[in-house]
């Protein structure tokens, strides 16, 4: 586990994009106190796996402090308060003794809850309309827009400064405009909110997380998981096939009776002793859990000569176990 805190974030995604909105408001740069992981969320990273199954972003990795336990946090408003909790110059919180500072923090949570309900189901089946069939885009547009209008009504009892609310909300009244900027920068009713997104979009803020140092991911490998090299086009032809029969390098499964695989610690040795000079090897991550789920077993044996023993699969290796692929070496 590295000694910063490291953020797995899609550079678009709204949760995210709050996510950091909170960080940077706290004061934690990227690349100085934090690592700050882009994820393609169609090639996941196993290590954001193994942190959080769901395998959403943003999620942030605590190291150990102390006597305490590493901690992962997998929900972008839980990221938000851990950071504001830490720091929080501009009382986004409202945590200040002042008066109106308890009625602040209940409408905080309330607008938090219509974005996060309401506001983001019609967001989506506006936006992604063939994504949902049967919804009728123009019905959830004006749904949505219906919520602005109160968000509009509301929005003066927070005061001028911003708020929690502002950085929770203002990336998805973001992507709602972006599926279409002249439909709603022409609305009607909802002036304070447009103004507010208007400032928003060419703020020094957005700008900034917008354009965050990404840094490139380091090779990492868990005890917990096996590991299998591939032929890219064997491993094509598995995907394309929906299982994969190969057990090594030129031998089959029905050949050998099991696939081979490999311990993170025996990877490069196994990569050296059959694998060097091939060209197009794909490091595949499996996840044992899910072999035992689809009645696979995994059996250590040792390796004929030195003994030393590796963990065979006893079956086709369904696509499903299949955590992650990506190129070996890197
Ligand atoms: N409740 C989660 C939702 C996060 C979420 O849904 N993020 C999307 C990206 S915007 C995601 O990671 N989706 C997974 C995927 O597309 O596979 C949170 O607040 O962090």
């Amino acid at each position: 586990m590295a000694d910063r805190p490291i953020l797995y974030s899609f550079r678009r995604c709204p949760y995210a994009i709050r996510a950091r909105l909170a960080l940077a408001a706290a004061g934690l740069e990227p690349g100085r106190d934090l690592e700050l992981r882009e994820v393609n969320l169609k090639a996941k990273p196993p290590e954001l796996l193994e942190a959080s199954a769901k395998g959403t972003v943003p999620v942030l990795m605590l190291p150990c402090e102390g006597m305490q336990e590493s901690r992962v946090i997998d929900q972008s408003l839980a990221v938000m308060r851990w950071a504001l909790e830490r720091h929080d110059p501009g009382d986004l919180l409202r945590q200040a003794d002042t008066p109106g500072h308890a009625a602040q923090r209940a409408l905080i949570e309330a607008l938090i809850a219509s974005n996060d309900g309401p506001f983001k189901h019609h967001l989506d089946r506006f936006k992604y309309a063939g994504r949902n069939p049967g919804a009728d885009p123009e019905e959830h547009r004006a749904a949505a827009l219906t919520i602005l209008r109160e968000w509009n009504a509301r929005w003066p009892q927070l005061g001028d400064r911003p708020s929690l609310a502002d950085l929770a909300l203002l990336p998805f009244v973001r992507q709602f405009r972006l599926a279409d900027p002249p439909g709603f920068d022409s609305a009607e009713g909802f002036m304070a909110v447009q103004a507010w997104l208007g400032r928003f979009l060419t703020s020094p803020e957005l700008a900034e997380v917008m354009a965050a140092p990404w840094a490139s991911r380091a090779a990492w490998r868990s005890p917990r998981w096996l590991y299998h090299l591939a032929l890219a086009p064997e491993w094509r032809a598995a995907r394309s096939e929906g299982v994969y029969r190969r057990s090594s390098r030129g031998l089959s499964l029905e050949e050998v009776g099991f696939i081979h695989a490999s311990h993170c610690h025996q990877l490069e040795a196994t990569h050296q002793r059959f694998y060097a000079d091939a060209a197009d090897v794909l490091l595949l991550t499996i996840d044992p859990r899910r072999l035992a789920a689809a009645d696979i077993a995994v059996v250590e044996e040792p390796a004929p000569g030195s003994g030393e023993l590796f963990p065979h699969i006893q079956g086709p290796l369904p696509l499903a176990a299949v955590l992650a692929w990506e190129p070996f070496p890197a």
